[in-house]
């Protein structure tokens, strides 16, 4: 029920004739208007004089009326409530209509000239004019369709879109699962493999070219096995090539031991060389051939690459105790792979101290020098902690370029090292003495080689 104190708006002006008012309000709405004031009600109107009779017999008089509850239907109500959605009917309209102006107007600005005007053009050609509805709408119609099917057009391309980016994202994901070290480790392989290849093939072909190329068909000794097979079986220093691009250069050829036609590659027998070396020491190799040396790392790849070569490690103690050590294979890269290492098909008495066990292994590493660190440590440079060039892992289980000590000693292990050598394992500790080696040579001989 919707109540109201002093009246209804509109009637509160006429509040001095207020009986009047209430029946010219009520006149033709009677239904809408009840006056719930009862007769009652009227002995509480007072009238009492307010001045002076006037001359034309007329009285001032104040009356006083009770105060006024009119009790509204709720149509009334549900009345004004249409009023006011009516009246917000009304301005959504005109807003649309003012957006829908703007709209258009934006819609032909966008667009490109010729495609509104030759539309235009179009419709005035068409003469229709008159019956179809007016040009203006008719355009922004246009408009409109050409914007919904752009928006269309750029929905579609935005799902390509969206589908291209998942598919992406998948095959980024699967990168990601691979395991990038093992990747590294075939390619490494792979190439080291190819590496090896080519260079037997280079190898070849130069060789059969210098003897095609020679009148008196001669080969060159490639390695101290070529002089074993000329009759050569004298120890000591020859001249090889092993490869006729890169010209020749001395060894010492062991043509006694096992067999002969042995290439040495280093030895060890006094201590009167240092190798401690750099990168370009080791590189180029040092001491004397028929002494203390290292015969080189481009050298012993040329001499690698050349044949397919074994490798023998004979080790002496002070005690004159002798052991030894074998590889099928042995094959050093060249300076761009850092010398790598393959080795393998171990046989002999040493043990096989080059493949220790899974974290110690020296096939396949990179050669290492105190100003060249190639090798698995981390954080830290093996060949310079031992003082040595070799192909360290992180770092060894045998070091033959390693100090050379004149007899047993202790601290750190960096004296010429065979760690499956028979005793070693007393020597665990740091208190323990270390085995130290009399002699150590390293020689190599093709595999086929037939004494
Ligand atoms: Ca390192």
């Amino acid at each position: 029920m919707w109540r109201k104190e002093t009246g209804v708006p509109g009637i509160s002006n006429h509040n001095k004739a207020a009986p009047l008012c209430l029946e010219a309000a009520v006149s033709g709405a009677s239904d809408v208007l009840e006056k719930v004031s009862g007769p009652e009600s009227c002995s509480q109107v007072k009238l009492k004089p307010a001045g002076q009779c006037g001359d034309e017999e007329e009285c001032p008089y104040q009356i006083t009326l009770p105060p006024l509850t009119i009790q509204l239907p709720k149509q009334f109500r549900l009345l004004e409530k249409t009023m006011k959605e009516l009246q917000s009917l009304k301005e959504t309209v005109r807003q649309l209509r003012s957006a829908c102006m703007e709209c258009s107007q934006q819609a032909d600005q966008s667009l490109p000239k010729h495609s509104t005007v030759a539309r235009l053009k179009e419709d005035q050609s068409r003469g229709d004019g008159g019956t179809r509805a007016p040009k203006n709408s008719s355009t922004s119609n246009d408009v409109i369709q050409e914007i919904q099917t752009k928006m269309n057009r750029m929905s579609i391309s935005l799902k390509n879109a969206r589908g291209q980016i998942t598919v992406l994202q998948g095959r980024l994901d699967l990168l990601d699962g691979l395991n990038l070290k093992n990747v590294e480790e075939v390619v490494d392989s792979r190439v080291s493999n190819i590496t090896g290849v080519i260079d037997k093939l280079s190898s070849s072909c130069s060789t059969q070219c210098a003897a095609m190329g020679s009148p008196q068909h001669i080969i060159a000794p490639r390695d101290c096995s070529d002089y074993s097979i000329m009759k050569h079986r004298k120890n000591g220093v020859y001249k090889v090539i092993p490869d006729p691009r890169n010209g020749t250069f001395e060894v010492f050829c062991d043509m006694e031991s096992y067999g002969g036609g042995w290439t040495v590659i280093q030895h060890r027998m006094n201590g009167s060389v240092n190798f401690n070396r750099t990168w370009a020491d080791y590189k180029k190799g040092f001491g004397n051939v028929d002494g203390e040396f290292w015969l080189g790392n481009d050298r012993i790849h040329l001499l690698t690459k050349a044949k397919d070569m074994v490798l023998r490690v004979e080790l002496q103690d002070f005690e004159g105790v002798r052991e030894y050590a074998k590889y099928d294979q042995f094959y050093v890269a060249n300076e761009f792979l850092n010398y790598r290492l393959s080795l393998s098909g171990y046989s002999g008495t040493a043990g096989d101290a080059m493949h220790f066990g899974k974290h110690f292994n020296h096939d396949q590493k990179f050669f290492t020098t105190r100003d060249k660190d190639n090798d698995m440590y981390p954080s830290g440079n093996c060949g310079a902690y031992y003082g040595s060039g070799w192909w360290f892992d992180a770092c060894m289980s045998a070091n033959l370029n390693g100090k050379y000590y004149n007899k047993k000693y202790k601290g750190k292990r960096d004296g010429i090292f065979w760690s499956t050598w028979h005793n070693m394992t007393t020597e665990y500790y740091l208190t323990n003495y270390r085995q130290a080696f009399k002699t150590v040579t390293m020689m190599i001989r093709p595999k086929n080689y037939a004494p």
